[in-house]
């Protein structure tokens, strides 16, 4: 008794802090502040509450924004409250917003009128990968509400109820969850979206179209009351747009308008992005024209993963002759899913408000780390003009890490962990701002500047280190510090890798020898740390089936460590004749390509098996076109297959296998059987010695491709 007594005292004792509704976010639109008082001094009193229509809000209906999901709240020097919405939605915000303006027992006399700039706003679950658990999925939909994000898609293209066998009813374990999605989606007032996707193997019946329709009717049955129907990444017969806005429109008949409580269906075209769209065909314009007014169209941008401007929005209403649904694909990392995304959401244009119909994110397969930038987006969706997005950065750290300390020790980890490292899609984003001028610093040609440079690099390396023992000991939010794990504990071996880097730079010229060779020291250790860092990135245990490695820090300070490195090995084997290997870091393979969208690819290394990363959408692949394996040394190859998502084609195809000596030997390419996919090598593979390997289409034609996998045995 006595505690509580103390604790609560103490709370009114606070001092007053910054002005509550400065606490509010997303940034409302209008607001008139006054003092700020404590709860203990005034408790809060609701004394009108209601949506617009209701008798006891009368009086306030005026004062309500006329748009949708709009609100008015008021409190008062007394502590009266009054809360109106123009909808159920809206008067669900003005609580929301009255619960932050009240989470540090303290309120605030204000006047706030509020709405949000887009319609619909929230998260595509649309990546590939391991689907998010239904325990992240009830967190999130809870994190949606408080937001004010209203939609949430469910699409996770590895559910194969969604993909897959699309035709077929969730057993009863699973439909039982998605009930219970359903229903916490209603209590946060969020749009619960369900997704078909049924393009990959859809045939244009009435048989088909009859399956798709049952389906929908199941998911209707356990409480989904909007959907959605996606033709991304498929070719082929279901890729055609009379027959995709047929389908639509038929749903929209028999289904959606009969049942008279379903939202706007939503569609993901199969041209989904500028750089895929045929204008000569007119897919776009097709389903421009025949699709029915109502129903909204997906569109990513000028390529998959691009940010959005007023052009490109141009662009694409005129095409779809309605406005453009978003779908942004940050901060999804299924195609670099090595790299943890944790910046800020940042790049969209800030006038793009009435130009889009919804704007949702494809979020990573790591939920609550992606809740950063949903946090962003969230903000940026409701109150575009005043986006800023350092700030609703700085902000979400705080929300998804509730400890002062752990939250600045995942700022500073957050800070080396915002960049995706080379991929496909050319996407990249800033990262370690905080280090560029340092790195700068670093090239001068003044010692004395750069011996500065050091000193501050250390301090810094030692505060990612301290952070990252932080994260690893804090029980702020398990959920978030468990999903970042294998990225703190590589990020740490980072900081002791550079810390020990900076010492060589410090010695390098012998006069700051503290006993024995502190350089041969330091550099083995190096070594050791690069080691280490190689084998936390492609070994398993840490890794998970759909985990591709674990990358930190790639952007601005590995560089800046192995340049530090390089030049401080060289310096130090100039002056004492030694023949010290000046890179730090460990890579065995190297793989290069002149099909654009393999130019990036990523893989993994373990117990002697070279894998390939796999390529989401289709890949076309020119004639003649190469991907090229380089090893650091001539291997011996044990076997190799891989699967194009094609079936017979391994006669389009040539493996050439070249040795250090460059003599080439082609190695045979076969499937096992009539219509398999997988493309296997001949016996004479084995033991083939081999510094480069290269895949080429020899076809002589272009060839549509999937590039699903790619496992070789080295030795
Ligand atoms: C997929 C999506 C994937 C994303 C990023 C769309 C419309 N579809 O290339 O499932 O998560 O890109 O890899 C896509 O973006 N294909």
């Amino acid at each position: 008794m006595k505690n509580i007594l103390f604790t609560s005292l103490l709370a009114c004792a606070g001092l007053m802090a910054s002005a509550q509704v400065s606490l509010v976010s997303p940034l409302p639109h209008k607001v008139t502040e006054g003092a700020v008082f404590n709860l203990c001094d005034q408790p809060l009193t609701i004394v009108a509450k209601g949506v617009v229509g209701d008798k006891a809000v009368k009086k306030y209906a005026k004062l309500v924004p006329a748009k949708a999901e709009g609100y008015y709240l008021n409190i008062d020097a007394k502590g009266h409250v009054v809360l109106v919405g123009r909808d159920a939605r809206g008067l669900y915000y003005a609580e929301q917003t009255l619960e932050q303006i009240t989470s540090k027992d303290q309120a605030q006399e204000c006047t706030i009128q509020d709405w949000p700039d887009v319609m619909w706003r929230g998260v595509v679950e649309g990546f590939y990968g391991r689907p998010w658990s239904h325990e992240h999925r009830l967190r999130q939909l809870d994190f949606y509400g408080k937001q004010k994000m209203n939609v949430y898609i469910y699409g996770p293209k590895d559910d194969p109820y969604h993909r897959k066998f699309w035709r077929e009813p969730y057993p009863e374990k699973e439909a039982a969850l998605i009930k219970e999605l359903a229903e916490k989606a209603k209590e946060s007032h969020v749009q619960f979206y369900w997704a078909i996707h049924p393009g990959v193997d859809i045939k244009w019946t009435t048989e088909d179209r009859d399956l798709l329709v049952a389906k929908l009717e199941k998911m209707y049955d356990l409480g989904v009351r909007s959907f959605a129907v996606f033709f991304d990444d498929i070719w082929g017969e279901g890729a055609k747009a009379d027959k995709q806005a047929a389908l639509l429109n038929h749903v929209d008949e028999v289904f959606v308008q009969k049942k008279g409580d379903v939202s706007p269906l939503v569609l993901c075209p199969t041209e989904y992005n500028k750089s895929w769209a045929n204008d000569q065909k007119g897919y776009l314009r097709t389903l421009g024209s025949q699709l029915h007014k109502g129903i909204e169209v997906m569109w990513t941008g000028n390529t998959v993963v691009h940010c959005i401007d007023k052009p490109s929005m141009e662009w694409i209403n005129e095409r779809i002759q309605r406005k453009g649904y978003i779908w942004w694909n940050f901060p999804v990392n299924d195609f670099v899913r090595d790299h943890m995304l944790l910046g800020p959401a940042y790049g969209n244009g800030l006038d793009i408000a009435d130009m889009v119909s919804g704007f949702v994110s494809n979020p990573m397969q790591y939920a609550e780390s992606s809740k950063i930038s949903l946090y962003n987006i969230a903000d940026y969706t409701w109150n575009m003009q005043a986006y800023n997005y350092e700030k609703s950065w700085e902000d979400a750290i705080k929300y998804v890490m509730p400890d002062e300390k752990a939250a600045a020790a995942l700022r500073t980890f957050a800070l080396n962990n915002e960049d995706l490292g080379p991929n496909g899609h050319g996407f990249r984003r800033e990262e370690s701002r905080h280090l560029v001028p340092l790195a700068e610093q670093l090239k001068s040609d003044d010692r004395k500047a750069v011996g500065a440079a050091v000193f501050g690099l250390r301090e810094e390396l030692s505060k990612l280190s301290a952070a990252c023992n932080t994260l690893l000991a804090t029980t702020a939010n398990p959920w978030l510090t468990e999903e970042l794990r294998p990225w703190i504990l590589q990020c740490k071996n980072i900081a002791e890798y550079g810390q020990r880097i900076c010492q060589m730079s410090m010695t390098r010229d012998g006069r700051m020898r503290v006993g024995g060779n502190r350089f041969g020291e330091q550099y083995d250790q190096v070594k050791a740390l690069a080691r280490i860092m190689y084998d936390l990135d492609t070994k398993p245990g840490m890794l998970h089936e759909y985990q591709t490695g674990i990358k930190s820090a790639t952007r601005v300070l590995l560089p800046m460590l192995n340049d530090l490195f390089a030049e401080s090995v060289k310096a130090y084997n100039e002056k004492h004749g030694t023949d010290l290997d000046p890179v730090a870091e460990y890579v065995p393979f190297k793989i290069s390509s002149d099909v654009h969208q393999l130019a990036q690819l990523t893989f993994r290394y373990q117990g002697g098996q070279m894998q390939i990363n796999p390529v989401n959408e289709v890949v076309e692949w020119p004639a003649g076109a190469a991907v090229t394996i380089t090893a650091d040394r001539e291997v011996g190859l044990g076997g190799l297959d891989f699967n194009l998502g094609t079936p017979n084609i391994a006669d389009k195809f040539s493996l050439v296998a070249t040795d250090s000596q460059g003599r080439e030997k082609t190695i045979s390419l076969l499937h096992y059987k009539e219509g398999e996919e997988v493309v296997h090598t001949g016996n004479e593979i084995n033991g083939t010695r081999c510094k480069t390997l290269r895949l080429i289409n020899t076809s002589g034609v272009s060839q549509k491709v999937f590039f699903r996998s790619f496992r070789a045995g080295m030795k």
